[in-house]
């Protein structure tokens, strides 16, 4: 089947606020007496907020009632959305621009598949929105990756099969969630990280959307 739709994840892949979530996460992480490492933040990439949380908590050996939890979560997204209303055009990651004009210019359909629910102030920020035929984000989905529901929304919004669709992700939750799909996957990274990623690079400058979709036909 021939590839029709691109399917990005944000963090990590359009742009760098991996760096401003591992700052929050940090600070957050420290005030309760937990310590959290880049290593640490590396396993939360492409997990809700939700989810992301309550792995902190066990890893710190913490509980907390329900409500201080969501008081917890709100202050860390304060924290980062500080750093968020800062960004600008700048932020968008090497070659992506050119990567999604040239994939403009073939006709090929775009959609964001991210479970972040701050990405359409992050996509007005950077001018990214620009691209999107669709914007499935943290907002629409009631599961996070690993499952496909995220990238799933975005085929059916771009009309597309998942076998027609190539998914772009930086975190192995988000691989996993695009294989179980059906969609065809590029990891964006380092093989350690994504070893099930079908094509891996580590950024897409000088990569060209035919340079993909020849890779990935057989
Ligand atoms: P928010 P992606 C994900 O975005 C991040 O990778 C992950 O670290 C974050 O916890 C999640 O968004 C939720 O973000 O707190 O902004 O709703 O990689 O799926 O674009
Ligand atoms: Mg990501």
């Amino acid at each position: 089947m021939a590839i029709r739709a691109f399917i990005f994840d944000l963090d990590g892949v359009l742009v760098d606020t991996a760096k401003y979530h591992f700052n929050a996460w940090q600070r957050l992480a420290n005030s309760i007496g937990v310590d959290f490492t880049i290593e640490d933040n590396e396993k939360l990439k492409g997990l809700s907020r939700e989810d992301s949380f309550d792995l902190i908590l066990k890893w710190g050996n913490k509980s907390m009632p329900a409500e201080e939890k969501q008081e917890k979560m709100l202050l860390k997204n304060d924290w980062y959305l500080e750093m968020v209303k800062a960004m600008d055009a700048s932020e968008i990651l090497p070659g992506i621009s050119a990567f999604m004009d040239e994939a403009r210019a073939m006709g090929i359909k775009m959609a964001l598949g991210s479970a972040s629910r701050n990405a359409p102030l992050i996509l007005e920020k950077t001018g990214l929105i620009q691209y999107f035929e669709a914007v499935i984000d943290g907002n629409q989905t009631t599961k996070s990756k690993p499952d496909p529901q995220v990238f799933l929304l975005g085929a059916k919004a771009l009309g597309v099969n998942p076998q027609e669709a190539v998914v772009f992700e930086d975190s192995e939750a988000g691989i996993e969630a695009a294989i179980t799909g059906g969609f065809k996957t590029v990891g964006i990274g380092i093989p350690e990280n994504l070893p099930k990623a079908e094509i891996l690079f580590t950024n897409l400058e000088n990569i060209t959307p035919k340079q993909i979709i020849s890779k990935l036909t057989p």
